[in-house]
């Protein structure tokens, strides 16, 4: 026996006799009913982040206490979702190293560290947000728009595939999804004037099953809509940096596009530009594209549409369709979609919105562009944006991570298109002199954001009506994903530092406390032997909260 098999024998045995064998397919399809574990990005399939753990309620969450803390060795941004299996956590810390911890005491059993091609150049920070698992293998999507298959128990590399090329701007920052015996992932670039696509790939062995490209080409339906001929559609962004969902009866997965490049400058890619800022069903075996919904064509301010499809079943006597989507949109309006037809149901604003008036009937933005220099909402952060939002079953609320009353003054300028050059068309700025600019991934030893800049809230939105139901307002905007229980508590955070737990059917808060740097992903839920656990990043922080005993 080698000396390295010898030292990962006892590991190898601990996570035999913990892991019940395998992560099957069947198992993350029916991962709502194993909510001791935490199986892929959002939770399950329908994208909802809701756990029916109920051990923590309103009642004894003032008895949280802090158990362990994770501190990642990178300074980057820690926007990562990490999985749990069995008592087991896989994690990425920024850009793409993976780590399987002890997920009751926070032990570490293995890292693996992958440097990417020194050409990455994602947009906006060396992020992960998570892996995917699948029988006994993880799955991880790297800036250098490579996908690595790594096995549960050495940590080692079992197959490496080149999705796209960094040096023309491709980048991968999202936890891939499995779909059957496929790992489907996306690329981000929008801000690069890459082409986007979706595409699939074999889990034994990384050969690619289907490519889906969000720009149709020549001859393909849709490719009308880059207007004008050239070529503005090959380097038309439309990339994809947010993980998708799966309904397995309907077999269609949905995913969320970004924005048409040049980001700000429209005149430059006349038409609707399919199939930037809209939804699109996949069929799960092919690829091909059953249906799409565009949110905002045309768009003028960077609304990437990559939000989290959230797929919720309600009663039919409401709407012509029980099978749903909510979407809460950066353009910042709420959606309420049939996800069997892509048929448009409802849409309201949820913020300050003026660059459109409404939505027609079928949904299309009734625009009202600002004169020059005068200030849009929302600003290009969004309504909302990336965080994940979430939806309870219990209380068939809708709870969105929001911007409000943030905007900025779009001017547009002629952009050349250089290959593995920003591909931007401006500089949106705030209309207030002196204001503190955009949030930045840190702020300075004062946090110095202004409300004229816009506050953070989350919103809780009930989706037969589209309208507010509360709101729990922040003085600083968000970047926290939002996790729901079966026990009506809401989990979230801010940039301030808070983590909070909210009272899912009023927004009273219950429980907060500081954990000292910015929250930038979705808190998490998971139990062991009988004790529920709760998560937040914080900062270079994992922090793993549980009751006091
Ligand atoms: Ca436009
Ligand atoms: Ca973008």
């Amino acid at each position: 026996m080698s000396s390295i098999k010898a030292l990962l024998l006892p590991l190898l045995l601990f996570v035999v006799q913990n892991a019940q064998a395998q992560v099957s397919f069947e198992r993350i399809l029916n991962a709502t009913d194993e909510p001791h574990n935490w199986l892929t990005y959002s939770g399950n399939y329908s994208g909802n982040r809701h756990s029916e753990l109920d051990q923590i309620e309103p009642g004894n969450v003032n008895d949280l206490q802090l158990k362990w803390v994770f501190q990642a060795q990178s300074l980057e941004k820690f926007e990562a979702t990490p999985l749990v299996v069995d008592g087991i956590m896989y994690l990425t810390e920024a850009p793409n190293t993976v780590t399987a911890l002890d997920a009751k005491l926070g032990r570490v059993f293995w890292r693996y560290e992958y440097t990417p091609s020194y050409q990455s150049r994602p947009c906006c920070g060396r992020v992960n947000r998570g892996l995917a698992i699948l029988g006994e293998t993880l799955f991880m999507a790297t800036i250098d728009a490579q996908l690595i298959a790594i096995d549960i128990v050495t940590g080692q590399p079992i197959w490496k595939t080149a999705v796209a090329d960094p040096n023309t701007g491709y980048a991968m920052t999202l936890a891939p999804l499995i779909v059957k015996d496929t790992v489907v992932v996306g690329v981000a670039g929008g801000e690069y004037g890459v082409r986007g696509f979706i595409s699939a790939y074999e889990v034994d062995t990384g050969e690619e099953a289907w490519r889906f490209y969000t720009i149709p080409g020549p001859g393909e339906p849709g490719h009308e809509t880059w207007e004008g001929g050239g070529d503005a559609w090959a380097h038309g962004g439309a990339s994809v940096w947010l993980t998708g969902s799966y309904d397995p009866e309907l077999n269609l997965t949905y995913w969320g596009i970004g924005n048409p490049g040049p980001d700000w400058n429209p005149a430059q890619r006349p038409g609707d530009n399919l199939y930037s800022d809209s939804v699109v069903a996949l069929n799960a075996d092919t690829g091909e594209l059953e249906w799409y919904f565009q949110f905002t064509p045309n768009d003028d301010y960077d609304y990437d549409s990559v939000q989290i499809p959230v797929l919720v079943d309600l009663d039919t006597r409401v709407f012509s369709s029980g099978k749903l989507m909510l979407w809460g949109n950066r353009n910042g309006f709420f959606y309420v979609l049939d996800r069997t037809t892509g048929e448009f149901i409802r849409g309201n604003p949820f913020v300050r919105v003026n660059w459109a008036s409404g939505l027609d009937e079928s949904g299309r933005p009734i625009e009202t562009p600002q004169p020059a220099g005068a200030t849009t909402y929302p600003c290009v952060g969004g309504g909302t944006n990336w965080y994940s939002p979430s939806y309870s079953p219990d209380t068939e609320l809708f709870y969105v991570s929001a911007w409000e009353g943030c905007g900025h003054v779009f001017r547009p300028v002629e952009v050349e298109y250089l290959p593995g050059q920003r591909f931007l068309g401006g500089r949106p700025t705030y209309a207030n002199p002196g204001a503190p600019g955009l949030p930045s991934l840190f702020r300075g030893p004062i946090n110095n954001w202004t409300e004229t800049e816009g506050t953070g809230a989350v919103i809780a939105i009930d989706p037969r009506t589209g309208g507010e139901r509360w709101r729990f307002n922040m003085t600083d905007v968000t970047t926290s994903g939002i996790l729901t229980t079966a026990s009506n508590i809401v989990f979230t955070g801010g940039r301030e530092g808070y983590f909070y737990a909210l009272h899912a059917e009023t927004g009273d808060l219950l429980w907060r406390t500081s954990l000292g740097g910015m929250i930038a992903s979705g808190p998490i839920t998971y139990a062991i032997d009988g004790k529920q656990y709760v998560t937040a990043t914080s900062g270079n922080g994992l922090f793993v909260f549980g009751l006091r005993e």
